[in-house]
């Protein structure tokens, strides 16, 4: 009887605790702080001073407030990559997409509505290149009285991928503007911030994993790197992978993993080998060797506790794949399958909306009374596209606005569903009329609740190249992906409508195409874009407007009062 009472008690003791987690506010000051790396001394943003960012720590379908205030010299919004926000995409974040920017001195209560997520997400700036020190992570945990579906591990740690570059970052993206052509390659990647031991003047700096033997560690990996994919290891140590971005997957054991931009990883380090010094590193995966890219290598520490002399001065060093290696990413990219454990699967399979969207770098014509320089290939300018339209920001006034107050002149509801223009899209030796997109802020719209299949193509206009693309609002289920032009007889016949992952983003491989279905059940505005950042600058992005549905609960919720205005 007693002990009935105290489980009472204690019921509602959770439940009151609950109600008040659901109203949790957090306060984020974004601020220019110096920092000192690679022997030399810049002023970064930061929120809250730290880079990376604080991690927020949720339940499964909580609510929270984040009051944002801009201390810095710049515009700022903030991004809840992979948090649905279900009608409501009002504090999404996509500058002159969901919101005009937050301007120095302002600020924005910015409401995050977590419903289906559970696992890794991350939070990031969207506003120019500012992400790269502005993002951190977020840890969504079950909710109370359900468990992780594999063991409770003894400790979880974030684990961030960042790109630094020596240059201020507004520099280096106002350089890359200019110039027409790649931006200037970084100086390191970090991991958790530091660069790690193979960089001059880092060594003392470097991120250490204490560890006790025997134990099992979740590391909750984001890539936050700007330009690029990444493989990471550690060396002599397997790695479990039981989650991606947000959702469960079946367990997959490997020695190095492969992760885009945009995505998070769930991974399960169990600590089982002899006392030691072990390094964990990564290095950057691309196909495309052609393009300039950072070459380096950064390293973090596994350290075990106890009494022991290190065998060597300097750890191991894990074995990471070459950077050309496709193979070894492809091995990682298409190995995941859900978990069909507490989220059932639910893949659809009655299409209603069939799209066919080409993803290309291009260039466009050299503007001879500009003031910006053409180095790009024949005296252009880079850029890029989907379905031929280079995405085009509003200037002063964002999308969401714009169809919530039926302002007429923002955008255009006239992005193709399929390519104007079919042609042999990874052939080589392309005439060189494919390659000027044209220039446009053009919406796709989506009817409530729809089934929407996309093909996303590469193209191999000027350099084949992954692309990792990103949608805000839905997730989605990746049923199938090969190399070469899509083949609508056969390859649908490949699809996995079983257990295929579900995701926020995903690798289009050089030369590959990728299907990805969802239901549109998010009534509001979401962009879609590869996070590859010098792509979406080149305007490697489109934008969805899913609209109402017919039910008071199927259409989108009011604007908060406090939206900053351009
Ligand atoms: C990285 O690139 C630099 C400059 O292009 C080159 O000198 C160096 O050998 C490369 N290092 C590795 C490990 O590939
Ligand atoms: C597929 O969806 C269409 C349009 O909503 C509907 O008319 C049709 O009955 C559905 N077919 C199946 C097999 O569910
Ligand atoms: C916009 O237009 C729709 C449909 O014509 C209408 O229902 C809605 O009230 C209008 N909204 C505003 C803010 O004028
Ligand atoms: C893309 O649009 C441009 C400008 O309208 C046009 O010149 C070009 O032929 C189009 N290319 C394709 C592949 O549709
Ligand atoms: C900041 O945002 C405002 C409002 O959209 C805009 O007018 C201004 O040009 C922006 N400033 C910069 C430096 O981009
Ligand atoms: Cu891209």
């Amino acid at each position: 009887m007693k002990i009935l009472f105290l489980q009472v008690l204690l019921f509602m003791f959770f439940n009151l605790l609950l109600t008040c987690l659901a109203l949790r506010h957090h306060r984020f000051e974004v601020r220019d702080v110096s920092y000192t790396k690679l022997c030399s001394t810049k002023n970064i943003l930061t929120v809250n001073g730290q880079f990376p960012g604080p991690t927020l720590y949720v339940t499964k379908g909580e609510t929270i407030i984040v009051h944002l205030y801009n201390r810095a010299n710049y515009n700022i919004t903030i991004h809840w990559h992979g948090v649905d926000q279900p009608r409501y995409p009002w504090s999404d974040g996509p500058e002159y997409v969901t919101q005009c920017p937050i301007r120095p001195g302002g600020k924005f209560g910015q409401k995050v509505i977590f419903s289906e997520e559970e696992g890794t997400l991350w939070w990031h700036a969207h506003s120019d290149w500012s992400r790269a020190t502005v993002h951190g992570a977020i840890v969504v945990k079950p909710k109370l009285g359900t468990t992780y579906p594999f063991p409770n591990p003894h400790k979880e740690v974030p684990i961030i991928l960042g790109e630094w570059w020596k240059k201020d970052v507004v520099e280096v993206y106002k350089d890359f503007q200019k110039s027409g052509g790649d931006p200037v390659v970084s100086d390191a990647y970090t991991i958790n911030g530091q660069p790690g031991d193979l960089y001059p003047c880092s060594k003392n700096d470097a991120f250490k994993l204490r560890v006790d033997y025997g134990k099992t560690y979740l590391l909750r990996m984001v890539n936050a790197a700007v330009q690029e994919m990444m493989f990471f290891a550690i060396a002599k140590h397997q790695l479990t992978v039981v989650g991606t971005d947000g959702s469960y997957v079946k367990p997959l054991k490997v020695d190095y993993i492969a992760i885009s931009p945009g995505q998070t990883m769930d991974v399960l380090l169990e600590a089982n080998q002899p006392l030691d010094n072990y390094y964990m590193a990564s290095k950057v995966f691309t196909s495309a060797l052609d393009v300039p890219f950072d070459n380096t290598t950064t390293t973090a520490i596994v350290q075990y506790r106890g009494n022991y002399i290190p065998t060597s001065r300097t750890p191991s060093l894990p074995s990471l794949p070459d950077s050309g290696d496709i193979v070894s990413s492809v091995n990682i990219i298409s190995e995941l399958k859900s978990l069909a454990d507490r989220t059932p699967i639910d893949v659809p399979l009655n299409i209603t909306t069939n799209l066919f969207f080409t993803i290309s770098i291009n260039t466009l014509p050299c503007d001879p009374n500009g003031n910006s320089t053409c180095v790009g290939p024949n005296g252009n300018r880079f850029s890029a596209s989907m379905n031929n339209i280079s995405f085009q920001m509003p200037a002063d006034n964002n999308i969401l606005q714009a169809y919530y107050n039926n302002i007429s002149g923002v955008f255009g509801e006239n992005f193709p569903d399929v390519p104007a223009l079919p042609f042999d899209f990874t052939g080589s030796n392309l005439p060189a009329f494919l390659n000027t997109p044209s220039v446009a802020t053009e919406v796709n719209v989506l009817e409530y609740d729809s089934t929407v299949e996309i093909v996303l193509q590469g193209t191999n206009l000027f350099e084949g190249i992954e692309h990792p693309m990103h949608l805000h609002g839905m997730s989605f289920y990746v049923v199938g992906w090969g190399f070469g032009n899509f083949d609508k007889e056969k390859d649908p016949l490949g699809y996995n409508l079983v257990d295929p992952p579900y995701q926020n983003t995903v690798v289009i491989l050089k030369n590959g195409w990728t299907t990805i279905r969802f239901r549109a059940k998010n009534p509001g505005v979401w962009l879609m874009h590869c996070h590859i950042d010098r792509h979406v600058t080149w305007g490697m992005a489109t934008t969805f407007i899913v609209k109402d549905g017919n039910n008071p609960e199927e259409k989108m919720l009011p604007p908060p009062l406090d939206m900053p205005q351009c």
